[in-house]
């Protein structure tokens, strides 16, 4: 059977034959790589110097071989998110891909226990870590632990913001929360024709994504839509429950509200439920939401959601490639910032496949 690269090169050769045939003066074009899969990461960009067995830490560690390697995952959240329960599965599933022995721990959301599920996997004698950290600061027990082990660590989504790249940690691949802060400002803007006052459901407190989120939304809701008034911000940490209990909260104190951004699809669809809850129908409150679940993409579908700014959270590729390079010599870029999509009402039908 042809290999992919006698097809291509085939078809090369018939596009340079057409373009004789037709007299088309352009330069033959190799035809467009496959569309990469829809659900999958793409990487963006990347900065940062790039991080080796060599040169991680300074002193560099051991090189290991992969194939025959143990590598711990470090969860954060409970995975009735399913922004985690996709996240965890896309790790599993290229770890079988590969072949490479993987444990797995989940911190539910308890940063005690995310320190003693690292140090427990450490004790198991895992070769490195990918680690999504649940909280911006505090893992330190758990790196100085690695660290003194000189077990390397790959960390994915939250930023640790303190620490350095290819000392602390091999490198960072994750979403520009802060441009996901402003697509949801764009998002708000197109929705509420510009008027609007607006509530904010904030992630969780010492959170990177908490903060750029709102950065990034307030920024450019201040130099462009001065109509959109944001009459209240309250912590609803990420979840349903407390999305749902907060959007009561402000309904009660500002019953004039005609929008919602919630930093997180969980948080939003809680606020669905107040919104039920209150008498309210698809479409009086405008929501605009972050991450790209199955069930706010419904919510496009339903009209009860207005946007919805993805957050792909399928890290298990991106993962294990950086630890090949790492361990290859080829180097990992200490920063490698993924595209993510936005789902629509005029695309959430077509698009729904791709939410996780
Ligand atoms: C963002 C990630 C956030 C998700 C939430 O990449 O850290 O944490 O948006 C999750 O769903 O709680």
């Amino acid at each position: 059977m042809s290999s992919p690269n006698t097809l291509r090169s085939a078809t090369v050769l018939v596009a340079v034959t057409a373009l004789a045939l037709t007299g088309c003066t352009q330069t033959a074009e190799a035809p467009p790589a496959p569309a990469p899969s829809d659900a999958g990461q793409q990487v963006q960009s990347t900065s940062g110097d790039d991080c080796t067995y060599e040169n991680y830490g300074g002193t560099g560690v051991e090189k290991i071989d992969l194939a025959t390697a143990t590598i711990g995952f470090a969860q954060s959240e409970r995975e009735a998110n399913p922004f985690r329960s996709a996240e965890t599965q896309s790790i599993k599933d290229e770890a079988e891909a590969r072949g490479i022995k993987l444990i797995a721990t989940n911190a539910q959301g308890d940063l005690n226990k995310e320190i003693s599920d690292i140090q427990s996997m450490l004790a198991q004698g895992v070769d490195a870590l990918i680690i999504s950290p649940l909280k911006s600061e505090g893992l330190d027990p758990a790196l100085d632990a690695a660290k003194e082990q000189g077990v390397p660590i790959f960390t994915i989504d939250r930023l640790l913001t303190s620490k350095d790249a290819c000392v602390d940690y091999i490198g960072w691949v994750g979403s520009d929360f802060v441009e996901q802060g402003r697509r949801a400002a764009e998002a708000m803007n197109r929705v509420t024709g510009g008027e609007a006052k607006a509530i904010t459901l904030l992630g969780a407190a010492g959170v990177n994504v908490t903060t750029d989120r709102n950065a990034g939304y307030r920024e450019w809701i201040d130099a462009n839509a001065p109509g959109i008034e944001i009459v209240a911000e309250q912590a609803g940490d990420f979840d349903r429950q407390k999305g749902q209990t907060v959007t009561e909260q402000l309904l009660a104190a500002h019953p004039d509200i005609t929008a919602i951004y919630a930093h997180n699809d969980e948080m939003a669809l809680g606020a669905v439920a107040a919104l039920k809850a209150a008498g309210r129908s698809p479409g009086d409150v405008k929501i605009i939401t972050i991450d790209g679940t199955q069930g706010a993409v419904q919510g496009i579908i339903d009209g009860w959601i207005s946007g919805v700014i993805e957050s792909n959270p399928r890290f298990g590729p991106l993962s294990f490639q950086a630890l090949e390079d790492f361990y290859s010599g080829k180097g990992v870029p200490a920063v490698q910032i993924i595209s993510d999509k936005e789902y629509t009402p005029e695309n959430a039908e077509a698009e729904l496949v791709n939410a996780y």
